[in-house]
């Protein structure tokens, strides 16, 4: 049986593909709990700083398998914790995962690439919530997060007329962080990530959570989380070598402590 999701370690990034290219990498439980346990393995190595998740060059992935869902009913979606159960793992890893886009980012696609804590895209990076033309609605936090990231007036268009947006598009309205030409995005991507990877772990994990926080809080509570956790970095040995190296002008030797 082919595996629908592989996994690589390029120094202290950990790459997790997404491997069904028959089907447009359509999500499944199948490829959900593939990730899940490939986070799990990433989060517990203490030499991984840093996570990307891709596709192929044609989808990152076009949505949720519509075959696998196309016959629930109500009472199973519900019975079953349907996508809560086991589909937002990445939601919860407190190292940073980026998701490196090419081709589609379709419905839980999109959705899945928005859970990721930053988007680079290629040029042919389509991005779409077209879950409306199937007589449903995004239900991996579409609706949610897109508003957040390129506004109400665009995230309401592209839940309702189900138009895609592409990758020029999504980097102006804020959808995307950068975008790269196709055949460079993983080798880009991977060498971003070595570099938020070789920083020290506990200060990606602090600044990660705090942005986080700008999303889930009001402004003088996320201020108050950044200044709390920032006085904590204090109490970082790695506060002292990276202040210390910038004064003897040599590199910073992080001990992740
Ligand atoms: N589910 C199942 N199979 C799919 C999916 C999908 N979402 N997308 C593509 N495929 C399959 C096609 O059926 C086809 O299979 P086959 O060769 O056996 O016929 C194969 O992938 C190749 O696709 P196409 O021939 O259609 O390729 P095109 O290049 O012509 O078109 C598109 C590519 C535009 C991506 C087109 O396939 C498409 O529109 N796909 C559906 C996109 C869509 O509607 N996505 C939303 C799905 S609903 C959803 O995600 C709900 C989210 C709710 C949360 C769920 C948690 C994730």
């Amino acid at each position: 049986m082919t595996q629908v999701v592989l996994t690589e370690t390029h120094g202290k990034v950990g790459l997790i593909r997404i491997n069904r290219p028959e089907a447009m990498n359509a999500l499944n439980n199948d490829i959900v709990d593939g990730i899940g346990a490939a986070i799990d393995a990433f989060e517990a190595d203490a030499n991984i700083g840093c996570m990307v998740i891709t596709g192929n060059e044609k989808a990152f992935a076009a949505g949720a398998d519509i075959g696998f869902m196309k016959d629930f009913d109500y009472m199973h979606a519900y019975q079953t914790d349907f996508i809560t159960r086991n589909w937002e793992r990445i939601k919860t890893t407190r190292k940073p995962v980026i998701a490196a886009v090419a081709g589609f980012a379709l419905g839980g696609g999109c959705e899945m690439a928005m859970m990721c804590d930053m988007i680079y895209a290629a040029d042919t990076a389509k991005f779409g919530q077209p879950e409306i033309k199937l007589g449903t609605m995004p239900g991996l936090g579409g609706s949610q997060r897109l508003p957040r990231a390129v506004g109400k007036a665009k995230a309401m268009d592209m839940c309702l007329s189900a138009r895609m947006m592409d990758a020029a598009e999504a980097e102006r309205a804020g959808l995307v962080a950068r975008i790269f030409p196709a055949d460079t995005l993983l080798e880009e991507t991977l060498k971003a990530a070595q570099t938020i990877a070789g920083f020290s772990l506990p200060v990606i994990m602090m600044i990660k959570e705090s942005v986080n926080r700008a999303f889930e809080s009001s402004l003088n509570e996320g201020l108050l989380f950044e200044r709390r956790v920032f006085h904590a970095t204090f109490a970082l040995e790695d506060q002292k070598e990276g202040m210390a190296a910038f004064a003897e002008k040599r590199k910073p030797s992080f001990k992740n402590r």
